[in-house]
């Protein structure tokens, strides 16, 4: 191998069955490690595979729907999320439930990290009369789209490559994309983003405009992260 050889660390999430651990077996066929999050008996999947010589690895997150911190699997992927130094998200979403999906993808597009979706169950979505237009959905989300049939091994090269070019590209990201959360709360969220954009060791750490809507949402995991301050050791469940 290449002696510039790079690793990259990729977080993969999705609701329950949208076909993520389809998807992470089709990337990574048999080079798979079990072990569990620390100090919790939730097992944590990791896969490797190589794109052009360079390792990318992949961590297997807790298929969940939202990414709040009301259940252990939620706080699991959303730790990871934020102390896990994950460098792209590729995120799972089932086509023939979209709606439900884009939930929460828009929660992940809030943790800035790069994100790439496999849009998968393409073939259910198309035999139920769907279209999506997958080019405008990647425009609106500001974010790479690859269409796939993970079941079939369908658009796996189109999704290893679509990886690789966003974790090049990661830094030369233009605006990415925020969700409005309309005329009421938009001010508050951006005074509140402001004032934790001044505080060095917490903006450092957290993105600011994910921590200020979930601190305007009373979310106690944040209020938490804000309280104790970053630098300790916190990839650890204390239930
Ligand atoms: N038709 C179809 N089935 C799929 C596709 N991807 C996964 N599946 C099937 O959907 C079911 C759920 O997939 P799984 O990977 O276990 O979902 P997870 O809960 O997100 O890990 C399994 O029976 C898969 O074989 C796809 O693109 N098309
Ligand atoms: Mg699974």
């Amino acid at each position: 191998m290449r002696k510039s050889a790079k690793e990259v660390l990729v977080a993969v999430a999705g609701q329950p069955n949208s076909g993520k651990s389809t998807v992470f077996n089709c990337l990574t066929g048999a080079r798979q490690f079990v072990a569990n999050y620390p100090g919790i008996t939730v097992e944590k999947k990791t896969g490797v595979y190589y794109y052009e010589g360079d390792k990318v690895v992949l961590v297997d997150l807790p298929g969940t729907y939202s990414l709040t911190s009301y259940s252990l699997e939620e706080r699991i992927a959303r730790n990871f999320l934020l102390h896990g130094n994950p460098v792209l998200i590729l995120d799972i979403v089932d086509a023939s439930n979209l709606e439900r999906n884009l939930y929460l993808t828009f929660q992940l597009l809030e943790m800035d990290i790069p994100l790439v979706i496999a849009l998968n169950m393409m073939d259910v979505a198309r035999n139920r009369g769907s279209q999506i237009d997958v080019e405008e959905l990647g425009r609106q989300l500001r974010t790479v789209v690859v269409p796939t049939v993970a079941s079939k091994g369908k658009g796996k090269e189109e999704l290893r490559r679509a990886v690789w070019e966003s974790y090049e590209k990661r830094n030369s990201r233009s605006t990415s994309f925020r969700m409005n959360y309309g005329e009421n709360l938009e001010p508050i969220l951006s005074s509140l983003e402001r004032k934790l954009s001044q505080d060095p060791t917490l903006s450092k750490h957290y993105p600011t405009r994910w921590l200020a809507v979930k601190l305007l949402g009373g979310d106690s995991e944040a209020q938490k992260l804000v309280r104790e301050r970053p630098g300790t050791d916190k990839t650890k469940e204390n239930e």
